[in-house]
């Protein structure tokens, strides 16, 4: 059978892997290199403890007959529902706009067969890859030709939307992946207004939302007046709740939000979520309502407490060293111009010189280029050592 040609269209690697391969041939020279990874976005410190009874009920529950169940309902628990309704969007949403799902990069990937391949598509430059990536995997386009808004510290990490032209899918991610850029209402406000205007439906990435630590920020899309008729939101357990392996996520689909047949999205997304899944694990349900009690609440804001007391560490270091560093205030993420110009070779002289793996900014678009993205997510222990070897090797 031929390929799909789709997916010729690709870059062979997906960056995440790309990186780890890299780390293996490094490691395969170096062996006895204590490597340490600022790279993946990937949390390290343990389920907040109030989690975990709930997780170990539910299993306990499904061996015995009178708590077993199998598959549920395809748009998640109701109570779970409710519960993010409540703790997250109080008055914007209904229970029956949240779809929770086993992860929002899934999500992402099920949302292209939801749009089809006849969209034309915006995202931002630098952008976590996954938006392009479906898209060009659906054939909705080469990557090539999608409309890049780019984002760079000149114009505050926010896009003039004078400049673009209408399009019907707007990817938009805040706090961002990788910038660590966090919108503010007005920023918002003119993205829902461009989106209003052109009859675009904006996909909100809210994955680092828990992150935003400055109180005027707003924290969902939903936050914005007019937000429900032109706006999808993606939430995640991932990075809130350390569920990134136990995987939970939700995706909002608000009633008014219709195609230009005035046909609702949200009735063809729950067609879709049926048809294509068959519901998020029941165990991580069970965790993910517990996340949501007064206790996992509490847990859940120290937890960020923590990794973005790494962030101010890492954020603090290069500060010092000269260098320009963005995000790490409201995102668990630290964008730092780089004095070496290509961002894989500076990613390599990480490696080479301290033994450190991050993520170099052009992996996430062509304005990256120059850049590199720090995760804050690790222990302690492992932050202070990379902030030692950082001061030990600083490039002249
Ligand atoms: N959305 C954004 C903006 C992300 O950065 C990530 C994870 C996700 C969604 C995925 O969320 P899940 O709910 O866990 O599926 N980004 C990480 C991990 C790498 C990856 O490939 O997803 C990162 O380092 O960028």
């Amino acid at each position: 059978m031929k390929r799909n040609p789709h997916l010729a269209k690709l870059n062979s690697h997906y960056l995440f892997p790309e990186i780890a391969k890299r780390k293996q041939v490094f490691l395969a020279k170096n062996p006895s290199a204590k490597l340490i990874s600022l790279g993946i976005g990937d949390t390290t410190e343990p389920i907040p403890s109030s989690i975990i009874p709930a997780l170990m009920q539910r299993a306990q529950q499904l061996g015995t007959k009178e708590g077993y169940s199998g598959y549920g309902p395809e748009q998640g628990e109701q109570l779970l529902r409710e519960h993010i309704v409540q703790q997250l969007y109080p008055n914007w949403v209904e229970a029956e706009e949240v779809f929770i799902s086993d992860g929002s990069k899934c999500d992402i990937g099920r949302l292209q067969i939801l749009f089809g391949n006849q969209a034309s598509v915006a995202v931002q430059n630098p952008t976590y890859p996954v938006y392009v990536d479906t898209s060009v995997i659906v054939g909705q386009t080469h990557s090539k030709e999608l409309i890049h808004l780019t984002c760079h510290p000149e114009n505050q990490f926010f896009p003039d939307l004078n400049q673009i032209p209408p399009v019907d899918i707007l990817y938009f991610c805040s706090p961002n992946n990788p910038t660590g850029a966090a919108a503010s209402y007005d920023q918002l406000t003119q993205l829902v207004n461009f989106a209003k205007q052109h009859r675009s439906i904006l996909v909100y990435d809210a994955a680092y939302a828990w992150y935003i630590q400055e109180p005027h920020l707003p924290r969902s899309i939903y936050a914005i007046k007019g937000a429900r008729e032109v706006a999808i939101e993606l939430g995640s357990f991932s990075k809130m709740a350390g569920f990134t392996g136990v995987r939970l996520a939700w995706s909002i689909v608000p009633k008014e939000l219709t195609f230009e047949d005035g046909h609702p999205l949200h009735q063809d997304w729950k067609r879709i979520h049926s048809t294509f899944f068959n519901g998020a694990s029941n165990l991580a349900q069970a965790g993910g309502l517990a996340a949501l009690q007064p206790a996992g609440i509490q847990a859940m804001h120290e937890l960020k407490t923590f990794y973005m007391e790494n962030a101010q560490l890492l954020k603090t270091t290069f500060q010092e060293l000269g260098y320009s560093v963005y995000g790490g205030i409201n995102a668990p993420y630290l964008w730092v111009k780089f004095p070496i110009e290509n961002s894989w070779e500076a990613f390599e002289f990480l490696l080479e010189k301290a033994h450190i793996i991050c993520t170099p900014g052009s992996g996430f678009g062509e304005a990256g280029e120059g850049f590199l993205r720090f995760s804050a997510f690790g222990h302690r222990t492992t932050i202070q050592e990379a902030v030692s070897r950082l001061h030990a090797i600083h490039p002249t």
